[in-house]
């Protein structure tokens, strides 16, 4: 208390553990003064590689977040972790074998986790979120790691955070869910099956082998078991060779790149050109993809998909994933407002990203 936002910022800075706590409070509970703290600590920010970690509920992504926060842990890094709406709490140590403990001190020193609820009703994630990462990052932290659950508009906002996407699959999703998930498994850099101990795993990596080339960048797959440690080491050094990589902070800058002035109607033949371009649909499937109300472009624009009855359906989960990522290059949001499997039919929404 009464601490001034200039010692505040400095405490950030320089790393002390209670200067972030109270700084990442600040942020949830007044954005107005957390953005001032923020313009404090222009200097220190950008230098952390966030990893958004996200997929349905129960995946296993609190699991894996603490099993991978202590293997970075292992490797060197310092590694915050941001737990958006969690329902279960990240501990890395519930299901884990010894060789996976590291002293709990260490991990003090080097780690900090932190859970949030978001006020957002649609699963967004909220700006006091976007400022808590940014706190993370100015504190000092190698890595900030980002859980999400994946319930549609939380996946596109943490794409346009994150410098590594990691969506995570758990075993045994049935062929209807995996063409609903499809949009978000587009926003992937790096697909993980997660419980690859349990029945169902290989199943689950065949079935992500067949989908993911229909991306215009198969992501690697990775199967891991927090159960038995199998596959978290060669996760973990893929993450940290994306680290080295130059490609996400152009990413992050095309995406912090002011959206172009062009009227949605506009950018939506732009993104509908581009898609064709893309993806191989098939052309039996029928597939109809056109924009409806595009006299009133500043509510929002109306895109309606259908196949032609018989026709695979599948499709439209491919449509929803590449325009989302495509609207999300453009400072878009798109997001699926109606998906009828059985009909063949779905609505997305075209907006400008908030
Ligand atoms: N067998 C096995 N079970 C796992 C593994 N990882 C997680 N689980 C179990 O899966 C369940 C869900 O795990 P969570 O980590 O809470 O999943 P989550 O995706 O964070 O769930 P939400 O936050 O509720 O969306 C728990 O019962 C875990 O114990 C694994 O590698 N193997
Ligand atoms: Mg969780």
């Amino acid at each position: 208390m009464g601490l001034s936002l200039d010692d505040l910022a400095s405490g950030v800075a320089a790393g002390e553990r209670p200067a972030l706590a109270r700084a990442l409070s600040l942020a949830e509970r007044d954005s107005a003064a957390a953005a001032g703290l923020l313009s404090r600590l222009a200097d220190s920010l950008g230098r952390a590689h966030v990893i958004g970690i996200t997929g349905p509920p129960g995946a296993g992504k609190s699991t894996l977040v603490g099993v991978m926060l202590r293997q970075f842990l292992e490797m060197g890094q310092r590694v915050a972790v941001l737990a958006v709406d969690p329902s279960s709490p990240v501990t890395g140590g519930a299901l884990l074998g010894d060789r996976f403990r590291i002293g709990e001190s260490a991990a003090d020193d080097r780690s900090f986790i932190r859970s949030t609820a978001t006020r957002g009703s649609l699963g967004g994630l909220t700006g006091a979120a976007r400022q808590m990462v940014a706190l993370m990052d100015a504190a000092g932290f190698d890595l900030v790691m980002v859980e999400t659950v994946g319930t549609g508009q939380s996946e596109i906002d943490v794409a346009g955070l994150a410098d590594s996407i990691v969506v995570a699959f758990p075993p045994g999703l049935g062929d209807e869910l995996q063409a609903i998930k499809a949009g978000i498994l587009e926003l992937a850099d790096l697909l993980v099956v997660t419980k690859s101990d349990t029945a169902g795993a290989q199943l689950a990596c065949q079935a992500l082998r067949t989908v993911a080339p229909l991306w215009r960048s198969a992501p690697p797959i990775h199967p891991v078991s927090a159960l038995t440690g199998d596959g978290i080491i060669s996760l973990a050094e893929a993450i940290l060779e994306r680290t080295r990589n130059p490609e996400p902070s152009a990413r992050r800058a095309a995406r912090a790149a002011q959206p172009a002035a062009a009227s949605l109607a506009e950018t939506f033949q732009d993104l509908r050109l581009e898609l064709d371009t893309r993806l191989p649909f098939d052309p039996a499937a029928g597939l109809s993809i056109r924009s409806m109300d595009a006299a009133a472009p500043a509510s929002g624009l109306q895109v309606q998909c259908s196949v032609r009855p018989g026709g695979d359906a599948f499709q439209l989960g491919a449509v929803a994933g590449a325009l989302m990522t495509l609207a999300a290059d453009r400072k878009l949001s798109c997001r699926i407002e109606d998906l009828d499997l059985a009909g063949g039919r779905m609505q997305l929404l075209l907006e400008h990203a908030a």
